[in-house]
């Protein structure tokens, strides 16, 4: 073994630190079976049966023709043991730092006769100056084979570390073919976007994860998106990554997650005028 391999940080088989340094590198990594044929057969089935499609075109197209579904930690427990795995908590924290959130939950399908998405940052939503530090992690794992025929998803390497320019549409891009199980992880300032879906009859079904950094609002709000009867059963972990996190002042002094379960936020031992008596 060498040094660098001993100083790897690997979880379940990933080089989370090699990992990293691809993320930080060239914006993305990834990753070949990460989840495997009978996960997507569970994931798939639960997106079938649980979980309603949004009406929302994709960014950029208007044929409608993107299935997407968003909160799916509302809607399903199919995924949680994602937001849970080691190796995705690590990647993130080692993006982003051990202080982060669930941004957005998504699944995209891309149906035949989509085109192209604009390439887009997600990180472009907050209206912070760049270079800044890593603040959006994203991934998106495979669960149809994907391929330049169905829409596999366009990026554009090492864009995440172009400050000097806008996102320009004529730029040369990679097309990420990835057999279904395989997970994309980029920075949020990639520069990407779905592919168009040219084959006849073959849809492209991803599940996309997004973290962002506990310090900034998430895009979508999990704390009102997944409704409290529902985030009060779920993990501590997964209740925290939701936003019952620890921040400041808690809420009246008290940890979130307490007021979650009690909901209630007033402190029963105030005493307003105690001192006076
Ligand atoms: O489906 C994809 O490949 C990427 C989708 C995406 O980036 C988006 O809809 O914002």
């Amino acid at each position: 073994m060498t040094t660098a391999e001993a100083d790897s940080l690997v979880v379940e088989g990933v080089n989370v630190t090699e990992r990293v340094a691809e993320i930080e590198a060239q914006g993305y990594t990834l990753i070949p079976d990460f989840i495997q044929a009978d996960e997507i057969a569970r994931i798939r089935h639960a997106f079938d049966t649980e979980v309603q499609i949004t009406e929302m075109r994709a960014i950029g197209t208007d044929t409608g023709k993107t299935l997407r579904a968003h909160n799916l930690l509302a809607k399903t427990r199919a995924v949680d043991y994602l937001f849970l795995d080691p190796r995705i908590r690590a990647l993130i924290e080692g993006v982003l730092g051990s202080r982060v959130q669930i941004n957005v939950t998504t699944l995209f399908n891309i149906l035949p006769g989509e085109t192209k998405q604009f390439l887009h940052q997600d990180d472009g939503l907050w209206p912070i100056k760049r270079p800044h530090p890593h603040f959006v992690c994203n991934a998106l794992i495979a669960l149809d084979d994907f391929d330049v025929e169905n829409g596999a998803t366009h990026i554009v390497p090492y864009s995440h570390s172009w400050h000097d320019r806008p996102v320009d549409q004529s730029v040369e891009t990679l097309q990420v073919t990835m057999s279904a199980g395989t997970m994309l992880m980029w920075e949020g300032g990639l520069w990407h976007g779905g592919g168009a879906n040219t084959s006849p009859d073959r849809e492209r079904l991803g599940f996309f994860m997004s973290h962002n950094v506990a310090y900034l609002r998430p895009q979508e709000i999990q704390l009102l998106s997944v409704p409290r009867n529902v985030a009060v059963q779920l993990p501590k972990m997964l209740q925290r990554l939701l936003g019952y996190h620890q921040f400041g002042l808690g809420v009246d002094g008290r940890d979130p997650i307490d007021v979650l379960k009690d909901g209630n936020v007033i402190n029963p031992s105030a005493q307003v005028a105690w001192w006076r008596d």
